[in-house]
């Protein structure tokens, strides 16, 4: 492997000395235990065959889904990308229930993988923050039976010693009273599940999957000192036994390593299900703060130095790769912005994935198709506006909105100019049809684009595969919200 890449890169010198400006692209270098979350709740996901090249190209090896959609599974076929896959909470009560559910599951979502040429599935997360505080109990008693079931069945079919089973916890699930790592403990009320779930992980050689977000510690508090958020910074410490912590990721990592000495499995392996930094939505999320968050934590992963309690090299998967439209904004207005590419697969900041810190642009989606090159605007004719609020919170409610908000992309628009967002955000989300511009007459096609400054007006991409039955069961959607207003009226 090492030779076949000194030979092309040797080859790619002798041809820059004989061309002088010829571009030697070479695959990327990237931190051999480094990840990424590829998330698709997106109005127009892009095909996944682009994504898989994308992320070759960038020498990523590890994806996280949150599926098993076999459209987006079956594009990492042949490919040395190591995939992880996913059960989402909805059906943790199925699989709690029935081992023949869980045998059906294995078969049509791993087994079906499983052959030369197919893919490297190596991890099962059986259902995504299940414990999550604001989800109460809903998943507390489904989750573990939910994780036996799937052990056993993939053991059934014979890939027990290969794919792992796991879950991905949010770091909500432990807690420190002191706010000193050292006082760490699993949440009373899962305490119990969680001993279950340790022993299990422990007996499977399964690691312990845990999603830390710094920014939600800067988005939850008020007072909370934003340089400890990054990595880069001295300005705040925090002395606990021995150690000096300087940044919350530490902290809050090492807080999970004391509540599993306490429970008596300080040595099962941790990964970083989930780490990033949003690039709007918020006052704290934009490209600048991402790109020094990202900065500070891939120089940290690549000097495998670790945490105080947890020296050595780590293992994350990055949050995320796509911004998705189609995300709920209940925890926030940032949620629809974690992608570390735009929707299009375009890049919004420098990150180098190697880990060296250095300026530079990362490969980006290559061969996405975009549709026309129009926008839908509040037309220039309306001098009335009494009935354009009306229509802009007709557009929101139906499209992404989250960039208008104070601090974001598109503040400072004015009504008219948030109007225009509005509409074109409908109109793209709808693949530019007609009538999803009409707004009682107010809106209006134009081809001049109307973005302005930071603020992007999108064209959306074309999209195809299952996104077919996607788009129809919008459709029923937004039918039966129709009728249901209809009946209402
Ligand atoms: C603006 O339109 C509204 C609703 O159609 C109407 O009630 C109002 O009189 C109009 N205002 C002006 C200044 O024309
Ligand atoms: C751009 O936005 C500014 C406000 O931020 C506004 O004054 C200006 O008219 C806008 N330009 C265009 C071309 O819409
Ligand atoms: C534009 O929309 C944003 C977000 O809803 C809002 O904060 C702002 O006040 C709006 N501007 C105007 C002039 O309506
Ligand atoms: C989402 C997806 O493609 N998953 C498949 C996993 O297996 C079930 C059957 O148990 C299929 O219905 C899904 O299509």
């Amino acid at each position: 492997m090492a030779r076949v890449e000194f030979s092309m890169g040797a080859l790619c010198f002798i041809l820059v000395l004989a061309y002088g400006t010829l571009k030697c692209v070479q695959g990327a270098e990237s931190i051999p235990s480094l990840g990424i979350n590829w998330g698709a709740l997106a109005s127009h996901p892009i095909n996944p065959t682009i994504v898989a090249n994308m992320l070759r190209d960038n020498g990523i090896k590890k994806v996280k889904l949150f599926d098993a959609d076999s459209w987006m599974v079956k594009a990492f076929s042949g490919m040395d990308i190591e995939v992880m896959v996913g059960i989402p909470n909805d059906q943790l009560s199925k699989f709690a229930s029935s081992s023949s559910d869980a045998e059906d599951w294995v078969k049509k979502n791993v087994t079906k993988h499983f052959h030369k040429g197919g893919v490297n599935i190596r991890y099962v997360s059986v259902g995504n923050e299940p414990f999550l505080k604001s989800y109460g109990s809903a998943y507390v008693q489904t989750t573990f039976p939910a994780m036996q079931n799937i052990q056993k069945a993939l053991d059934k079919a014979g890939h027990g010693d290969i794919v792992k089973v796991t879950t991905a916890l949010n770091a909500d699930v432990y807690v420190s009273n002191s706010n000193k790592p050292s006082d760490g403990d699993f949440r009373d009320n899962i305490r119990d599940v969680m001993k279950q779930i340790l022993q299990f992980l422990h007996e499977r050689n399964s690691p312990f999957l845990v999603n830390i977000y710094p920014f939600l510690s800067l988005y939850q508090s008020e007072g909370f000192p934003e340089d400890f958020a990054f990595f880069d910074s001295q300005s705040m410490t925090i002395s606990d036994k021995n150690a000096q912590y300087s940044n919350v990721f530490d902290a809050n990592l090492d807080t999970l390593v004391w509540a599993l000495k306490k429970a008596g499995y300080g040595d099962l392996k941790i990964v970083v299900g989930e780490i990033g930094w949003p690039t709007d939505g918020n006052k704290n999320g934009n490209a600048n703060s991402a790109k020094r968050f990202y900065k500070g934590f891939l120089k940290t992963m690549a000097s495998k130095k670790g945490t105080p309690m947890l020296p050595g090299p780590m293992d994350a998967y990055l949050f995320s790769l796509f911004d998705e439209d189609l995300k709920s904004v209940a925890p926030g207005n940032f949620e629809r912005h974690w992608g570390i590419f735009r929707y299009d697969g375009k890049a919004k900041f420098p990150i180098d994935f190697s880990g060296n810190g250095e300026e530079k642009w990362p490969q980006e989606a290559k061969g996405v198709q975009y549709q026309e090159h129009k926008w839908c605007v509040l037309s220039a004719n309306v001098k009335n506006y009494s009935l354009v609020p009306g229509a802009l919170d007709y557009a929101c409610a139906g499209a992404d909105c989250t960039s208008l908000g104070y601090g974001c992309t598109c503040d400072n628009l004015g009504l008219a100019g948030n109007a225009s967002y509005a509409f074109n955000q409908f109109f793209q989300a709808r693949d530019q049809s007609v009538e999803a511009c009409d707004f009682s007459g107010m809106g209006s096609i134009v081809t001049k684009d109307p973005s302005n400054g930071t603020c992007l007006f999108p064209i959306e991409i074309e999209s195809s595969g299952d996104i077919v039955t996607l788009t129809s069961m919008r459709m029923v959607t937004i039918l039966l919200i129709g009728l249901s207003i209809f009946f209402i009226s």
